[in-house]
C-alpha cells in the first residue's frame, strides 16, 4: 500500500531549516507536518507562524497543520490562507466540531481530526462523514520523543475496518519507527509522521531512509 512520508518539523535542526527542507523534500517527503501549539490544550509551545510561512514558500509539497489550540475554528482561515493544504484540529478543543470542519473544506482545504490517545471512536463518529483524514495520536499530544501507546492498536484496527465506509485516511502520529511503519501500512494506515523515532538525527541520510521506508531500496 501506498505510504504518505509526513516529517514533523519540530524535530527539523532549525539552524539548518532551508536545507532540513530542500532534503526532505529531494527525498520524496509528501507532506510536511507543522505543530502549532497554544501552551493551554498542551503544556508546550510548538513552531510559530512565522515557521510555517518559512516551509510553505520553500516547497511546493503538501504542507499540513496540526493544531493543539482551543478553539481551532478562529485560526482555520489564518492558515488556510497562508497556504495549509490539510488542517487538523483536536475534537475536544472545539463545541462545534462539525462546523469547524465545514468552515476548512468551505476555504477549499483538506479537514482532518486529530485523536487522542484517550479518545474513542464513539466519541468521534459522526464527523467521520466530514473528515478527510484521522490523525490518530499515538503518543499523548504535546512533545516529540515520547514512548508509542500500543493500547492504540486496537482503535487503529477498528478505524481501519471503518475507512471505506466513512471515506477516511488514517495518518498516525507519535513514535512511528521504522518497524511501524511496515506494520501499521500493512493494517491499512495510509499517513506516517515521522520525528526523532525514524527520520531526525540519525546517521542515515533522509534520501535512504524515506526510500527504506517507501520500499524503493533495501
Ligand atoms: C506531538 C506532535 C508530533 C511529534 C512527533 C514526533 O504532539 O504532534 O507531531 O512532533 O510525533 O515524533 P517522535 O518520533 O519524536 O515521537
Ligand atoms: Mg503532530
Amino acid at each position: 500500500m501506498e505510504k504518505l512520508i509526513c516529517p514533523s518539523m519540530m524535530c527539523a535542526d532549525f539552524g539548518f531549516l532551508k536545507n532540513e527542507v530542500a532534503e526532505l523534500d529531494q527525498a520524496g517527503t509528501d507532506i510536511f507536518h507543522i505543530d502549532i501549539m497554544d501552551g493551554v490544550f498542551v503544556p508546550n509551545y510548538g513552531m510559530g507562524l512565522q515557521d510555517f510561512e518559512f516551509i510553505r514558500s520553500t516547497t511546493s509539497k503538501l504542507v499540513d497543520v496540526h493544531l493543539m489550540v482551543q478553539n481551532p475554528a478562529d485560526y482555520v482561515e489564518k492558515f488556510a490562507d497562508m497556504g495549509a493544504d490539510i488542517i487538523y484540529f483536536h475534537p475536544e478543543t472545539d463545541q462545534h466540531p462539525a462546523r469547524t470542519l465545514d468552515k476548512i473544506h468551505a476555504k477549499g482545504k483538506k479537514a482532518g481530526i486529530a485523536i487522542n490517545p484517550g479518545t474513542s471512536i464513539e466519541n468521534i463518529q459522526e464527523l467521520l462523514y466530514l473528515a478527510d483524514y484521522v490523525l490518530v495520536m499515538t503518543v499523548n499530544p504535546g512533545f516529540a520523543g515520547q514512548k508509542y501507546l500500543s493500547y492504540v492498536d486496537h482503535k487503529i484496527k477498528k478505524l481501519t475496518a471503518m475507512k471505506a465506509e466513512y471515506d477516511f485516511e488514517i495518518v498516525v502520529d507519535g513514535a512511528i519507527s521504522n518497524e511501524r511503519v511496515e506494520t501499521l501500512s500493512e493494517l491499512g494506515v495510509k499517513g506516517f509522521v515521522l520525528g526523532t523515532s525514524a527520520l531526525f538525527g540519525k546517521e542515515d541520510s533522509y534520501q535512504e531512509i524515506i526510500k527504506k521506508l517507501k520500499g524503493e531500496s533495501k
